[in-house]
């Protein structure tokens, strides 16, 4: 699926949108869900194709017994990592039960405060270009504007922002860009009153994130970091951040997610639900997670007109005074587009 401008981060940029799209169909019940994964492993070690192959091998002949989400997650336990694969199983499994217990996704897990707070995730365009977005995204209401930004150009591109913006709501995003060999650099980002920096040191690291939060006073957020409640636990333990990007897709699915909802709170951090440039599908499950009550930070979950002009989904998010309301109907709530479905579709079959 085509973005509709390019989308730069510190490790790449990406024009396409190329997901898995997975479709589970019993007893009447249609249930969706997309896996996080790209073509590249360049966010996490995963990527579309080791996905494919993790579910094809041992997650779909797991998900062909309907066990509940709580059970699955249990009987796929020995598999190690490969989350975004279990979480594209297991989030299959939670539309499905939603859907045959006739409840919305959010009744169906519960504690929802009826709406997602929204900011909007930025990626890296030339300075003017950055500068127009940020006052067109304020226009549409959005709560929180995030930067990408990478080792070399922090400072141009955030000193520009806080010229033209100096009270917005700001956070920057380094995507593992920089090293311990850095703090004296990361160090200069204090001074731009960033409500959080997210994940600036190696995608898996806590204990460098943990000596860098001492001597910083920007509150430090993991992303890449956090792939499990444990990894949560340490990194509040170690004080390596005060906030946490949840994504499903990187903690294994939804169980985990809110086992990690759960540590943030009995560490008093801050919470969101960040995004992965989602279709319609992935996005109305971020959506549903944002809106539960114990999220505290405004999520990466824009409406999908921010990255695709036909969506496969025929009744996208929209968003009113920086808030989006969870679908209504059973599960997801997704009225699937089969006309832009079937256009983008390069490749399809029966995996179980
Ligand atoms: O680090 O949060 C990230 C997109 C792809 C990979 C990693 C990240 C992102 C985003 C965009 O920041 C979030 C979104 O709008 O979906
Ligand atoms: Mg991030």
């Amino acid at each position: 699926m085509p973005l509709i401008s390019p989308f730069t981060t510190s490790f790449g940029t990406d024009v396409n949108k190329d997901v898995y799209v997975f479709k589970l169909e019993h007893n009447g019940i249609t249930a969706y869900s997309e896996s996080v994964t790209d073509e590249n492993p360049f966010y996490g070690s995963e990527d579309n194709y080791t996905v494919f192959h993790i579910v094809k091998q041992y997650l779909a002949p797991v998900v062909k017994g309907l066990p509940e989400p709580d059970e699955f997650n249990e009987q796929v336990k020995f598999i190690k990592g490969n989350n975004m694969a279990k979480a594209s199983m297991e989030m299959l499994l939670y539309d499905y039960y939603a859907k045959a217990n006739k409840k919305s996704l959010v009744d169906y897990i519960g504690h929802s405060r009826g709406y997602a707070n929204v900011g909007i995730s930025l990626g890296m365009d030339d300075i003017n270009v950055t500068l127009k977005k940020i006052q067109e995204a304020l226009d549409r209401g959005y709560k929180r504007i995030k930067v990408k930004i990478m080792k070399g150009k922090e400072i141009g591109i955030l000193s520009a922002v806080r010229d033209n913006f100096p009270d917005i709501v700001l956070s920057a995003d380094a995507n593992s860009d920089y090293t311990e060999k850095d703090f004296d650099l990361i160090k200069k980002i204090d001074r731009y009153n960033l409500v959080y920096l997210e994940q600036p040191l190696y995608h898996d690291d806590i204990i460098y994130h943990s000596r860098l939060a001492k001597g910083l006073s920007t509150p430090l957020c993991l992303d890449e970091s956090i792939t499990s409640p444990e990894k949560a636990q340490k990194a509040f333990e170690m004080g390596a951040c005060k906030v946490i990007n949840i994504k499903e897709g990187r903690l294994g699915g939804i169980g985990n997610s809110l086992k990690v909802m759960g540590i943030v709170k009995e560490f008093k951090g801050h919470v969101w639900i960040g995004g992965m440039l989602e279709t319609g599908i992935g996005r109305s499950f971020n959506v549903s997670m944002a809106s539960l009550s114990d999220i505290n930070y405004p999520g990466d979950t824009s409406p999908n007109d921010k990255y695709f002009k036909n969506d496969i989904v025929k009744n996208p998010f929209t968003m009113e005074n920086g808030t989006i309301k969870p679908n209504k109907g059973t599960g997801i709530g997704v009225e699937i587009s089969e006309e832009y479905l079937k256009k983008y579709t390069v490749e399809e079959g029966i995996i179980a």
